[in-house]
């Protein structure tokens, strides 16, 4: 097992919990969300924190927010976490729409199938989903390649001669690994959301989520350093193809300035895009990648606000009377090599010898949480570092006093926060870390800013709090130094130094982290660079359009139905979507008196038919498939359905595999919709389903198309672009208007002329002109058209 089993912190990939108190934890708004540090977009701004919501949110990393864990009766547990990102990510998770996926937290081969689908039907009522990992791969992916060659090396330490014989193996698995989180992202997401990968162990996701979804928001954040150039490129074989990986996002998100650079650098050294360093992106030849540092908050006030709760009071009490009389110097932390345990314990071992006079007036309380078990540097680590401490003990420790406390456990919050209130000293000098969290909240829990915190300069903490006694790992003397000075600094300069770090903690805490990215993430993605021209109709352009509509001969309106109706079905009852449709009926009649119109649809010819039947307008459905030219009643059709049953018998077998799915047969197409099923059973499904229907539909010349939690086949070569293509050719417009949302629509977007106003609605990467955000929106574009003069702003 790669987790730690006994109760650890199980801090790993950015799912961060104290202990395993399972209680929810209600999160904060902060005032200044808007307040972000996106240092990179300097003075461009951000959109309304309203409309970033708008769009679904997949986040994806090595570990959900929640374990599942296996009692020795069998019973299946799971743990939500507090804290960390899983706090931070709150108000998205909590949405349903939003999904997360990662590993659960325990090997595949423990699992019955039975088991399996327990736990993905218990891990969706937190909107989580599964990503089921064998041991094997747990090995090699997990233990292997990211945390026995990865994290060594982007934490500048050596890589063992073990680990380093069997990298290409351990690079196989992650490859392997990376493209299960894809096809599960692929199965469980539409085309329209924006992605948010964490962490070193998913850096080729975001270039394999690019090629099956060219037009997807993809964000990356890197927990961890990124190394210097000369590092990287020297001792990492795969090193570029994981810096392809990485591009295939519009934002690549670091803790701070320093490791951006450093992938800078290295962006340069491959030669794999232009870089444009004052404005901190790539440019690749479609498009650019946007870089920027945002530096990791906690949960500021959870922290600062337990001081108050009478359970952190109780242990506090018990912690004063037990470490009476001395100053406590404490130091939190996993178990890892980056940390330097070792370093700190034999620091304060030298200050012991140096200064006599600190010897029974100071305790150091060394907590250290289990952490990656199963890898021999792991082990050899703690014999190591336990010996040390014995070591002390042995030699400064007497009847009363005993020099360190050594603990091997997991904490409760309660009774860590008790401890950071207690301690005089906080002692964090890892040899690298990406940001150090306890750092902060170690400040965070003292609200009468009575400690030191004694930091690395190797930390990313310590670009962010320089009024800590900030020390060279790879200088030992400075720790000990730095241990003298806190221990002996004067109150007034400690509460000064510490005050000034608390409000910097405070004004960036994590949530201002989460909406910032995000925020950062929709900026990019809707860039110029990569395809958005606007991020809005104004009036003025919505009036221009107006007036170039009316001075034309002869005009198209292009509408696909499907962008205006989907975000309405999200968000409405049916009443109100009844009377949208009903008003959108009424100005396309208008509207079609004088233009020609054409309604576009993935559905059935019958939809068409009860929505709009009474129009002469052109319908299209099944995206392309079926056509009905104004004036008649009779639908043409453009291929025959012979196909159908050879497909349906395999559909409807797996259809009855998988409860909840069903199989709609549409006249030309057959759709397998899987949003009320199981996800377990829909993602195995879904996977067997394509490998055994693959073959048939090359032979029929079939489309297997992936939508949100269904699959479609239809026959290649119809969509919409074609039928646009057709009514080109058969006239010739002088003013051509096409709104649409999706992919397909991108390439009927391009299809027009230049000339044509394409529109997109919603956010994403678009090659449309212009950009409205709601389906309203485009009613009052279409009054706008209408020559009664009952015109309507467009909101900008
Ligand atoms: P980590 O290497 O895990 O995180 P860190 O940022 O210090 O390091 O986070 C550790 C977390 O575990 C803290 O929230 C702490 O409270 C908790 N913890 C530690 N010991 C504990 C104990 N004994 N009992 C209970 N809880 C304990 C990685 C990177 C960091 C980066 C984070 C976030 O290595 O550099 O700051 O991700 O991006």
């Amino acid at each position: 097992m790669p987790l730690d089993r006994n109760g650890s912190a199980a801090t790993e990939n950015g799912v961060y919990q104290n202990g395993h108190t399972v209680h929810e934890n209600g999160h904060t708004t902060h005032s200044n969300t808007q307040d972000f540090r996106f240092h990179s977009l300097g003075e461009r701004g951000i959109k309304s924190v309203g409309s970033l919501l708008e769009q679904s949110l997949i986040i994806v990393s090595n570990r959900l927010p929640v374990s599942v864990k296996k009692a020795e009766s069998g019973k299946l547990d799971i743990y939500p976490s507090v804290g960390g990102l899983a706090t931070g990510l709150s108000s998205y998770t909590k949405n349903a729409e939003n999904k997360w996926i990662g590993w659960p937290g325990i090997p595949s081969n423990d699992l019955s199938e039975e088991e399996r689908r327990h736990i993905s039907d218990e891990l969706q009522k937190y909107n989580c989903y599964p990503v089921f990992l064998s041991q094997d791969q747990l090995n090699d992916f997990y233990n292997g390649y990211s945390n026995s060659i990865l994290w060594p090396l982007f934490h500048d330490l050596p890589v063992t001669q073990e680990a380093d014989d069997l990298r290409d193996r351990y690079w196989n698995a992650y490859q392997q690994v990376n493209h299960l989180f894809l096809e599960v992202i692929l199965a469980l997401s539409g085309t329209d959301s924006s992605v948010w990968v964490h962490d070193y162990q998913l850096m080729m996701l975001p270039a394999m989520l690019r090629s099956a979804r060219p037009l997807e928001n993809i964000g990356f954040f890197l927990h961890i350093p990124f190394p210097a150039a000369e590092n990287f490129a020297t001792n990492l074989k795969w090193g570029s193809d994981l810096v392809a990986g990485l591009l295939g996002a519009d934002l690549v998100g670091f803790h701070v300035q320093s490791y951006l650079t450093n992938f800078l650098d290295v962006v340069e050294q491959y030669g794999m895009g232009s870089v444009d360093r004052e404005n901190t992106r790539i440019n690749l030849v479609d498009r650019m990648v946007q870089v920027a540092d945002f530096p990791i908050g906690i949960d500021y006030k959870r922290y600062f606000q337990a001081s108050k709760d009478p359970a952190v009071q109780h242990e506090l009490f018990k912690l004063r009377n037990k470490y009476q009389g001395r100053k406590v110097i404490l130091t939190v932390d996993r178990l890892d090599p980056s940390k330097g345990l070792v370093e700190r314990a034999a620091a304060y071992q030298t200050l012991l010898k140096d200064n006599p006079s600190f010897r029974g007036k100071i305790v150091l309380v060394m907590l250290v949480v289990p952490s990656r078990t199963e890898i021999e540097a792991y082990k050899n680590l703690k014999i190591r570092l336990e010996a040390l401490v014995g070591e002390i003990n042995r030699e400064y420790g007497t009847k009363n006093w005993i020099p360190v406390h050594y603990m091997y456990k997991s904490l409760p919050f309660e009774r860590l926060n008790a401890l950071y209130q207690l301690a005089d000293v906080a002692f964090i000098v890892p040899l690298r870390d990406g940001m150090n969290l306890v750092a902060k909240e170690y400040l965070a829990s003292k609200p009468n800013k009575d400690g030191v915190l004694v930091l690395s300069k190797t930390a990313g903490a310590a670009e962010e709090l320089s009024d800590a006694v900030i020390v060279d790992p790879a200088r030992s003397e400075t720790l000990v130094n730095g241990l003298v000075k806190a221990l002996r600094m004067p109150p007034q300069e400690f509460r000064r130094r510490a005050d000034s770090m608390r409000k910097q903690i405070e004004s960036s805490d994590i949530h201002n982290w989460a909406t910032n990215f995000i925020s950062a993430l929709n900026l990019a993605s809707d860039s110029p660079e990569n395809g958005s021209p606007t991020v809005g109709l104004t009036k003025r352009q919505a009036a221009k359009l107006r007036s170039r509509f009316e001075s034309a001969k002869s005009q198209l309106v292009f509408l696909d139905y499907d962008c205006v109706i989907s975000p309405l079905i999200q968000i409405q009852d049916a009443e109100s979507i009844d009377k949208f449709v009903a008003e959108l009926n009424s100005l396309l009649k208008e509207l079609s008196v004088s233009t020609d119109v054409v309604v576009v649809t993935g559905q059935t010819q019958s939809t068409l038919e009860e929505k709009f039947g009474n129009l002469d307008v052109t319908l299209v459905a099944e995206h392309g498939i079926f056509e009905r030219l104004p004036g008649k009643k009779k639908w043409r059709s453009f291929r025959s359905a012979d196909w159908q049953p050879k497909i349906l018998v395999h559909l409807n077998k797996f259809a009855e595999l998988t409860p909840g799915s069903e199989v709609e047969t549409k006249d030309c197409s057959l759709v397998w919709h899987y949003e009320n099923a199981s996800a377990y059973d829909a993602q195995k499904h879904l996977l067997e389903i394509k490998r055994v229907i693959t073959p048939l539909a090359n032979v029929w010349k079939l489309d297997l198309i992936q939508g949100n939690m269904t699959l479609e086949i239809r026959p290649k070569g119809r969509c919409k672009g074609s039928t646009a293509k057709e009514l080109v050719g058969r006239n010739s417009y002088d003013f051509v208007l096409v709104v649409g949302d999706d992919q397909e629509d991108e390439s009927l977007f391009a299809d027009w002329p230049d000339e044509a106003y394409t529109v997109k609605v919603g956010h994403g990467r678009t090659g449309a002109r212009l950009r409205v955000f709601r389906p309203e929106e485009v009613l009052s574009l279409l009054r706008k058209f209408i020559s009664s003069g009952n015109i309507f702003a467009v909101s900008a």
